[in-house]
């Protein structure tokens, strides 16, 4: 299409299949406004906020992420993407949130050092708090010390830690060497997840389980807070 259709193109004249992958466009080309409107008239349209997120949003993304690896896109174009992704999240995050359900535990979560990705980190923090947990979220770039900090002042029942980078998630081993040196490694649920994980890597290194995505996120957390509650129940 070209830059004058588009911009006569009314978001609202296209059927549901045509504004998801208007939606998708629009993101790759890092419009925010565009995403932004998007996404209000899919949930006007009585989509989920969960379906937005994972249907238009997350598929977008999925889009950018192999056009960078392709070397089709770069850094720069990569930020105005995320940015993009990050407003229609920001319209998602309080609908998301607003299920009223209540606390099933208190969750710590960041992007371990030498890593800035937190797209999807913070859609995991999001989606979590969506289920009834409170979040707390450090940030990227965490380093073991401030992970270590955070769990004392807030006592969480479970542990997050992102990496999206091959170079950057061994971070997560040494967070968890540190728990256990500090005999911390029992207080918390260790979740992980990014990319370029596996289950075979989180096993190696020691924490509860490997996370491919959000909702599994969610399952699991869930699944583990029961059988530690069942656990301390029986003791
Ligand atoms: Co980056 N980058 N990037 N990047 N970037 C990747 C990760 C890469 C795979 C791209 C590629 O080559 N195909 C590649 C890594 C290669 C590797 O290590 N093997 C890469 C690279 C190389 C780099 C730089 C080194 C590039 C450079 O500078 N030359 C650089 C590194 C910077 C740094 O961190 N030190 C860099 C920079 C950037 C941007 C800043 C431009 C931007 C980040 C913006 C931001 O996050 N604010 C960026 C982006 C956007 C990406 C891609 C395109 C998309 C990541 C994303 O947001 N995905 C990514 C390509 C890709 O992943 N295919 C890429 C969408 C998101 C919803 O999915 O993050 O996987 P994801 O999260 C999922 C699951 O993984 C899981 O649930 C989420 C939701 O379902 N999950 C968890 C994630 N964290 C979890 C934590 C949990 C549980 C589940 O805890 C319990």
């Amino acid at each position: 299409m070209s830059a004058d259709e588009e911009d006569d193109l009314d978001l609202r004249e296209l059927d549901d299949e045509e504004l998801t992958e208007q939606i998708q466009d629009d993101l790759y080309d890092g419009l925010k406004d565009e995403v932004c409107e998007g996404v209000e008239i899919l949930l006007e349209r009585g989509w989920t906020p969960y379906d937005v997120l994972t249907r238009a949003l997350v598929g977008g993304m999925q889009i950018v992420g192999n056009d960078f690896r392709d070397g089709i896109l770069f850094v720069p174009e990569v930020l105005l993407a995320a940015n993009a992704m990050k407003a229609g999240m920001a319209i998602l995050r309080p609908l998301l949130v607003e299920t009223g359900a209540p606390k099933l535990g208190k969750m710590v979560i960041a992007t371990v050092k030498g890593d800035i990705h937190d797209i999807g980190k913070n859609l995991v923090g999001m989606m979590m708090e969506g289920a009834g947990f409170e979040v707390i979220n450090l940030g990227i770039n965490t380093d073991a010390e401030e992970f270590l900090a955070a769990i004392d002042e807030h006592k969480p029942d479970i542990l997050g830690m992102s990496a999206l980078l091959t170079t950057t998630m061994p971070y997560m081993k040494t967070v968890i060497d540190e728990l256990v040196r500090q005999g911390k490694r029992e207080d918390v649920i260790v979740l992980v997840g990014g990319a370029p994980l596996n289950a075979d890597f989180a096993k190696a290194i020691g924490a509860d389980a490997y996370c491919k995505d959000a909702a599994v996120a969610v399952e699991t957390a869930q699944e583990l807070m029961k059988r530690r509650h069942n656990q301390r129940a029986g003791a």
